[in-house]
Parts: structure tokens; C-alpha cells; sequence
């Protein structure tokens, strides 16, 4: 019999630790696991797959009528962050690097359905596009040339995750915003879901066209970054309220007075010391 009581006498220094420590937080940064650009064009003929920029907004008249731009962008958070993290922050930052457009807002909202990004590449300064490849995102295909969005355009959340005012090359940082940060945890919890955001500027007005960097530019500082802070899940806090304070230590107690296998945090099949001294280590660090 391990003894509660002998554990409550011999455990007295723990009290100085009762005050209660947040999670520890983690931050890490991803780079995208996959971007384009879907011109607007009746044949769903025209992406960037390869290239190393992406746009959003609309061209001018130039040879033909103004096509509207839009840029996918995902990143792979599953395989980044440990299940069962609550996710606290997220930023997304670009680098716009050439444009003749007036002040415009751009926004990120959540793709419903996933896409692909083929091999196509356009030339020179690449506003334009390319002959789609497979399996690239068109105007109208998800993937050409076999699978489709519901309409032209493509298939995204009704209202954006977060918007910045865009005016001028530099780069640009959406959030931290509950839109992202909902986005984010969503996709963590479901990673099948995660199908990434959609770049949108202004596409009423003409010349309107922001030309960003991709995954691909050759200059690795200045592709697409995905910031977030999260906590991961902490097997020492019991009480799931995102603190270690002491109503932690007592419900552990609890169970290791009741040899339950939520007390047995080495997983080794047997509740017992290590466990104990386990609890103390994480209790301590805040997990
Ligand atoms: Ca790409
Ligand atoms: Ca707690
Ligand atoms: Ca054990």
C-alpha cells in the first residue's frame, strides 16, 4: 500500500509549488507544404505550380480583358505540432515584391477541399501563369485536368481568417488573429481538413495585381512563413484547465493511491515511484 497519507506528509515542499504555472508554450515556424496561383480563365488552363511567386488582385487590360489572381497556400501544422496542443497564436507572414497597385486590403480565408500544385512554371516576371500541369489548381479545376471545384474560383470559407492593409513591396503579417488561430486548431485536430488559405486582394478594381514570393524563391527569407504558438498537451494536468497548480497534484494523488493508469506517466504498465517522481519533474517545469 503506497499510503496517501504517508505521500501527503512527505510531500510538503510541493505546497511551495502551489501556486500554479501556466503551460509551457512552444512556438515553431513552417515553411509551406505546398502554393499556387489560379488565374481567372474560362478553359482552367493557367497555374504557377513551380514558380517562385504568387498573386492576388486583378490585372489590367492588356492584351485581353483583367483576369483576377489568387494564391493557395498550406502548410502541414499535423506534422509539426504533437496531437492534442492548443494552439494560442498564429501569424502568417509574406514577402510582396513587386506591384503597381494602389492601397488594397488582402485577406486569408480557409480552402474547403484540397488542391494541388504540379510542375508548371510560369516566365520572366510570371504574371501571366503557365500551361497547367498535373496535378496543378486551375481556375476551375482542383486538380487539372480530372478534378473540379464546385464553381469557378474555387471553393473557400465564407468570411476570411484575417486581413492586412497592403501598400507597397515589404512584407506583411496577418494576425495574430482568432480567425487563424480557429483555422489552425481545426487542422491540427482534423489534419484531413487542412487544405490551407486562400490569398485575396481587390478583385473590382483594375491593376489592382500584388505579386508575392513562394516555397520556390530562391532566397529562402523570403518564402511564406506560418508562426505558431501552442502548448502541448501536459499528462500532469489533470484538471484539463490549462494550469499546474495543486488541485493537479491531489487528483494525482488520487489516482496513485488508486495504482489508476492515469498514474502511470512512464506508461510502463505499473504505478509505482518513477511515476511519482515523474509527476514532480513535469509539475515543476510546468510540463
Ligand atoms: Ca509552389
Ligand atoms: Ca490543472
Ligand atoms: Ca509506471
Amino acid at each position: 500500500m503506497r499510503g496517501l497519507q504517508a505521500l501527503m506528509s512527505g510531500a510538503a515542499g510541493i505546497l511551495a509549488l502551489a501556486a500554479g504555472a501556466p503551460l509551457r508554450a512552444d512556438v515553431v515556424v513552417l515553411g509551406p507544404a505546398k502554393d499556387n496561383t489560379i488565374w481567372e480563365d474560362a478553359t482552367g488552363m493557367t497555374a504557377n505550380g513551380a514558380g517562385q511567386h504568387l498573386f492576388c488582385g486583378r490585372s489590367g487590360i492588356r492584351g485581353g480583358p483583367p483576369r483576377i489572381r489568387r494564391a493557395l497556400i498550406q502548410f502541414d501544422v499535423a506534422g509539426a505540432i504533437p496531437a492534442g496542443s492548443t494552439i494560442t497564436a498564429v501569424t502568417v507572414t509574406m514577402n510582396m515584391s513587386k506591384s503597381i497597385a494602389f492601397a488594397q486590403t488582402c485577406t486569408l480565408t480557409r480552402i474547403n477541399r484540397d488542391w494541388g500544385e504540379g510542375a508548371s512554371d510560369a516566365l520572366a516576371e510570371e504574371g501571366d501563369g503557365a500551361q497547367a500541369v498535373p496535378p496543378d489548381a486551375t481556375w476551375l479545376h482542383t486538380m487539372y485536368d480530372t478534378a473540379f471545384w464546385p464553381g469557378p474560383g474555387g471553393d473557400f470559407a465564407a468570411a476570411p481568417s484575417a486581413s492586412v492593409p497592403v501598400n507597397g513591396v515589404a512584407f506583411y503579417t496577418w494576425g495574430p488573429a482568432d480567425g487563424l488561430t480557429a483555422d489552425v486548431q481545426a487542422w491540427l485536430d482534423d489534419p484531413a481538413s487542412n487544405h490551407g488559405w486562400v490569398l485575396r486582394g481587390n478583385e473590382l478594381g483594375l491593376s489592382t495585381s500584388t505579386r508575392w514570393d513562394s516555397r520556390e524563391h530562391p532566397e529562402p527569407e523570403r518564402r511564406p512563413t506560418l508562426r505558431i504558438e501552442y502548448s502541448a498537451p501536459c499528462e500532469v494536468d489533470y484538471t484539463a484547465d490549462g494550469l499546474i497548480d495543486f488541485s493537479d497534484y491531489l487528483e494525482f494523488l488520487v489516482a496513485y493511491d488508486g495504482s489508476s493508469p492515469t498514474a502511470d506517466l512512464d506508461k510502463d504498465g505499473d504505478v509505482d515511484l518513477t511515476d511519482y517522481v515523474r509527476f514532480l519533474d513535469l509539475y515543476e517545469r510546468g510540463c
